[in-house]
């Protein structure tokens, strides 16, 4: 060993690598944290109901309705990923058990449509457009099956296993699969017409199923009122509850164990603090009034500034927004929908691509181990990988972030680094107002991304993040401050 030179001993300490703080509480896993990345995803609703007008179709349809003369998977991805989707996720199977893939389970498919003369596949297309544009694809398979003879005897599981194992086999990486919740009812099957009820809690066997989804595409989240990776937020409004914790506990609506189809929805907006599980919040929403395209909801598509209120509603508190955008019947995107997504894009690419923290002086009041790994300058470095962190018995600090210069913004974004888990109960940030500092905002969950929207724009030099409140020793790995364009669309 080289022996140091004389005077360098007392700069050592400062130099000295610190352990990383120990992980607290229940933990993402590595396809969890995929998923968290994405942030905002698409839902495409589209199947024969698209030709009958109905939400839920019975299940007696002729495949011939299906006449999606124009459709065209490009188009459609385009229009999402101008929107800044990351992901789209395409009801490849409703409640009408149509399949939009040539599947060998059932007659009732695209195979029997003369679309496309029987040779068309919406799953194949949509697939490939996605990975064209570097969207993940996701699936959702109706468990609920209102045209399968089979539905609500044992058979029927293995013909839904046998479908998730087609789509989860021929077309390439899914990043999400999902399971609604609406489970049995009355229904065409195979010309019964008949009501049929099943035992949700037992039924479908879960279990088994998440298991061949865990074997066949094991970089897959699956969603469902209770996960096991990602949960429904318990509305369909598209907006997490505040605070939204990432950790969950699900329990049965009658107080027994949970289930798709069988949860105590209340919780699910807000999540339990210090659950069990690493269970996060996905918020699903349509554009418009319907699921599917409707020619009479074409005057009732959400505007610019309702999807702007609910993303920071929804990705704003942690959760992921999955926003439905229904093909029409020539199997395009409507009009007015295109539209309304692009203004939305536009304004977020305008309010998030300057972060006018980067490069910002930050001084915290403790650093762990006094280190420069864990240093406040984490912060505004716009590295996903690097993170702020104290030492292990302070909960509550604070690190002052100065801009030098006056900067007008309204939004603040915050990450902790979710790899140690969900630490941080509740934040507050000040301004520096001649000589003094004066409270702008507060926020409690954080999570993989918190946004604070202010009322309206804030002009500083100087803002102090003041951790007020954690359960282990705060990690944060952003702390970034934006203008919204304009009037900022409210
Ligand atoms: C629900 C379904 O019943 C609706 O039709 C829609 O697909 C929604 C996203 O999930 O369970």
């Amino acid at each position: 060993m080289l022996a140091a030179a004389p005077g360098m001993l007392a700069a050592w300490p400062a130099l000295a690598a610190s352990a990383a703080p120990a992980p607290y509480g229940a933990l993402p896993t590595d396809r969890q944290l995929r998923w968290h990345s994405l942030e905002t995803t698409a839902f495409l609703h589209f199947t024969v109901n698209t030709f009958t007008g109905r939400e839920w179709g019975y299940g007696d349809e002729d495949p011939n309705v299906f006449q999606p003369a124009r459709f065209d998977a490009d188009a459609i991805v385009e229009a999402l990923a101008a929107a800044g989707m990351r992901g789209v996720v395409l009801t490849c199977k409703h409640h009408d058990g149509f399949c939009l893939w040539p599947t060998r389970t059932t007659d009732h498919s695209v195979r029997n449509s003369s679309w496309r003369s029987g040779q068309g596949d919406v799953v194949r297309d949509l697939a490939a457009a996605a990975a064209r544009r570097n969207l993940s694809f996701g699936v959702y398979v109706s468990p609920w099956d209102r045209n399968n003879p089979n539905y609500g005897t044992p058979a029927y599981i293995g013909i839904y296993r046998r479908q998730l194992t087609e789509l989860l086999t021929d077309y390439g990486p899914v990043f999400e699969v999902w399971h609604d919740g609406a489970n049995g009812g009355d229904g065409f099957y195979g010309g019964a017409r008949e009501k049929r009820t099943i035992d949700k809690r037992a039924y479908y066997d879960w279990p088994g199923t998440w298991d061949l989804v865990r074997k066949l595409q094991p970089g897959a989240v699956i969603f469902s009122d209770v996960g096991p990776d990602v949960r429904w937020v318990g509305n369909e409004r598209g907006i997490a509850g505040d605070p939204c914790w990432a950790t969950y506990d699900p329990v049965g609506a009658g107080g027994g164990p949970a289930s798709p189809g069988d949860v105590r929805e209340r919780e699910s907006p807000a999540g339990h603090r210090h659950g069990t599980h690493w269970l996060p919040a996905e918020c699903d929403v349509s554009i418009r009034p319907g699921w599917f395209w409707h020619q009479n909801e074409n005057s009732r598509v959400k505007t610019p500034a309702q999807l702007i209120d609910l993303y920071y509603k929804s990705a704003g508190r942690g959760a992921n927004l999955l926003l439905n955008v229904p093909p029409n019947r020539d199997g395009l995107l409507q009009a007015e929908d295109i539209a309304a997504l692009r203004a939305f894009g536009d304004y977020r690419h305008a309010t998030f691509s300057s972060n006018f923290a980067a490069k910002a002086r930050v001084t915290a009041s403790n650093v762990r181990g006094n280190a420069r790994a864990y240093a406040g300058a984490n912060l505004v470095d716009n590295r996903a990988d690097s993170f702020w962190a104290t030492d292990d018995a302070v909960l509550a600090a604070e690190a002052v972030i100065d801009f030098s210069r006056p900067i007008t913004f309204s939004v603040i974004r915050l990450r902790e680094r979710i790899r140690l888990g969900q630490r941080i109960d509740s934040v507050a940030v000040d301004r520096w107002n001649t000589g003094t500092w004066v409270p702008l905002a507060a926020a409690t969950s954080i999570g993989p991304r918190r946004l604070i929207r202010l009322d309206k724009p804030v002009t500083a030099e100087r803002l102090r993040l003041r951790v007020t409140e954690a359960s282990a020793s705060p990690a944060l790995s952003e702390f970034a401050v934006f203008a919204e364009p304009g009037d900022g669309l409210r």
